[in-house]
C-alpha cells in the first residue's frame, strides 16, 4: 500500500496512520484491518526486538474478554495462567487475598512479549502493513483535516511521506506524538513517588502460585510469575540508584529478607537476565487528542507499575480508539472520536488513584516516618480485616468498573 515514492512524488494516502508497535497501536491496528480500514504502522525498532522486549505480564480479565471478542487472545487464552489470589507479607507473616472470590475476576499472567508477538501475526495474517525500524518520524497539520506523517526508510534511507485522516499515537512514554498535545495544548499533570524499584527478571521459576507483595521497614519487595522458568521481582531502592550497585547475591540476600515469612515455600533463585532501576513516576495527559491526532497507552499517560496496570489501560484505550474509528469509517459516526478522551480518562484516573493509594501501602512502612508507616498498616489492616474494605481493594486491583465508568469498559 505505501509506495516507495521520493517525497516529491505524490504521497500514498491511507486514513489511518498508527505511530508505534506496542500493546496499543498493534490492537488499534488489528482491529481496523478486520473491520477493512486502511492502515499502515510505523515503528521505530525492529520486529524481533518488539518482541522479545520485556515488560508486563499481568492482564486484566475484561481485557482478556475484550480481546478474545475481537479473536485477538486465542494463543493467550490457550497459554496464560490465570491467577485468582495475590498474598501480602508482613512481620513474617502471609496473608492471602482472594480478590477471585470477590469479584469473579481474574489475572491472566502473559508476557507482553507474547502478546506483541501474536499481534504483529495476527495482523501480518489479515494483510496489515508495518514498516520496522523507521526513523526521524514527524506529524504535520494535524489540526487540519490533511495531517501528513514524515518518516525515513530504514532500507533507502529516504525521506517518506503518508498522507491521511488521523493519526493514532501509540508510541509510548519515549515517543514523538504527545508533544503536539502537551504542553501548550492541554496539560500534563506528573506525579512522583520518591522511591526506585529495581526491576528484575530471574531465570527461576516461580516461589509462589500467586503475586507475593513484601511489605518491610527495609523496603517493598514483590515477587510475580512469567513463566514456568521466569519469574519477576522487584526491591524498592532509592530513586536514581545505580542497578550495579546490586549483585547477584545482595539482590537474593535482600529479596529473602524482604519476602520471608513463616511456613512460606524459600524463594528458587537463578541468574538475573534483566536488572534495570525504574524511577516511579506517573503523568496524565489532558486531553487525550488534538485535531486529527489520538494518542493511546503510555503516550498519553504512564502508570508506575505499582498495581500492573499500565498496558491494561494502553489495551483500554486502544479498544476505544479503535471501535471509534470503526464507527467512523462504515457509518459515519463520529461520536465514538468526539468523547475518546474523556471516555478514557475516566479509567486513566481511576487507575492513577488506586496505584497511588496502593503505593503508599507497600512504601509507607519504609518511609521512615512512623506516621506512614503507622498509617500503611492500618490500610493493610483494614483490607485483610473488612469486607467492605476489601470488596473495594478487589474491585480495584483486578480493575473491575462499576458505576458510570462501566460504560467505558469495551
Ligand atoms: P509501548 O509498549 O511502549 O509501545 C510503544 C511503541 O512505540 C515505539 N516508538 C515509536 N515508533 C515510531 N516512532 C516513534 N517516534 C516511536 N517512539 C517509540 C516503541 O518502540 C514501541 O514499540 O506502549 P503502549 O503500546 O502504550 O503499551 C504500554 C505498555 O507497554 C506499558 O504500559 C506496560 O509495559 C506497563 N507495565 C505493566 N502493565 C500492565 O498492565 N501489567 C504489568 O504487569 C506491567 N508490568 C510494566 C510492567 C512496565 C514495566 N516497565 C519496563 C516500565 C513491568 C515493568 C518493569
Amino acid at each position: 500500500m505505501i509506495n516507495p515514492s521520493p517525497t516529491s512524488a505524490p504521497a500514498p494516502r491511507v486514513p489511518v496512520v498508527i505511530i508505534g508497535a506496542g500493546p496499543a497501536g498493534l490492537t488499534v491496528a488489528n482491529i481496523l484491518r478486520a473491520a477493512s480500514v486502511d492502515c499502515v504502522v510505523l515503528e521505530t525498532e525492529s520486529r524481533e526486538f518488539v518482541e522479545q522486549r520485556p515488560r508486563a505480564g499481568f492482564i486484566e480479565e475484561w481485557a482478556v474478554r475484550a480481546l478474545r471478542h475481537r479473536g485477538l487472545a486465542d494463543r493467550l487464552v490457550e497459554r496464560a495462567q490465570a491467577h485468582s489470589e495475590c498474598e501480602f507479607r508482613i512481620d513474617g507473616e502471609q496473608h492471602r487475598f482472594r480478590y477471585a472470590t470477590l469479584t469473579g475476576d481474574r489475572h491472566f499472567v502473559y508476557p507482553q512479549p507474547l502478546l506483541v508477538t501474536d499481534l504483529v501475526r495476527e495482523y501480518a495474517v489479515k494483510g496489515g502493513e508495518i514498516l520496522f525500524g523507521v526513523r526521524d518520524v514527524a506529524l504535520h497539520g494535524i489540526d487540519g483535516d490533511r495531517p501528513t506523517v514524515l518518516y525515513t526508510d530504514p532500507r533507502t534511507g529516504e525521506r517518506r511521506r503518508i498522507d491521511c485522516d488521523i493519526v493514532a499515537g501509540c508510541d509510548g512514554a519515549r515517543g514523538v506524538t504527545r508533544a503536539h498535545v502537551a504542553p501548550d495544548r492541554g496539560t500534563v499533570a506528573r506525579y512522583d513517588y520518591g522511591v526506585g524499584w529495581l526491576a528484575l527478571l530471574a531465570e527461576a521459576p516461580p516461589s509462589s502460585d500467586c503475586v507475593v507483595f513484601g511489605v518491610h521497614p527495609r523496603g517493598f519487595g514483590a515477587h510475580m510469575a512469567r513463566s514456568p522458568e521466569v519469574t519477576r521481582y522487584y526491591l524498592e531502592v532509592a530513586p536514581g540508584e545505580d542497578p550495579e550497585n546490586w549483585s547477584h547475591d545482595r539482590v537474593w540476600s535482600e529479596l529473602h529478607a524482604r519476602l520471608s515469612a513463616t511456613g512460606a515455600p524459600a524463594l528458587t533463585e537463578g541468574p538475573l537476565i534483566e536488572k534495570r532501576v525504574l524511577d516511579m513516576h506517573s503523568y496524565v495527559v489532558e486531553p487525550m487528542t488534538y485535531g486529527r491526532l489520538f494518542l493511546a497507552g503510555d503516550s498519553a499517560h504512564l502508570v508506575a507499575p505499582i498495581a500492573a496496570k499500565g498496558m491494561n489501560l494502553a489495551l483500554h484505550d486502544a479498544l476505544l480508539l479503535a471501535d471509534a474509528l470503526v464507527a467512523y469509517y462504515l457509518r459515519g459516526d463520529a461520536d465514538g472520536l468526539r468523547g475518546y478522551s474523556a471516555a478514557c480518562l475516566r479509567r486513566v484516573w481511576e487507575y492513577q488513584e488506586f496505584s497511588r493509594w496502593f503505593a503508599e501501602l507497600l512504601h509507607g512502612p519504609s518511609s521512615g516516618d512512623p506516621f506512614r508507616a503507622g498509617s500503611a498498616r492500618a490500610r493493610l489492616r483494614r483490607i485483610l480485616g473488612s469486607p467492605a474494605a476489601a470488596a473495594t481493594f478487589a474491585e480495584s486491583y483486578i480493575g473491575k468498573v462499576t458505576g458510570p465508568m462501566a460504560m467505558t469498559t469495551p
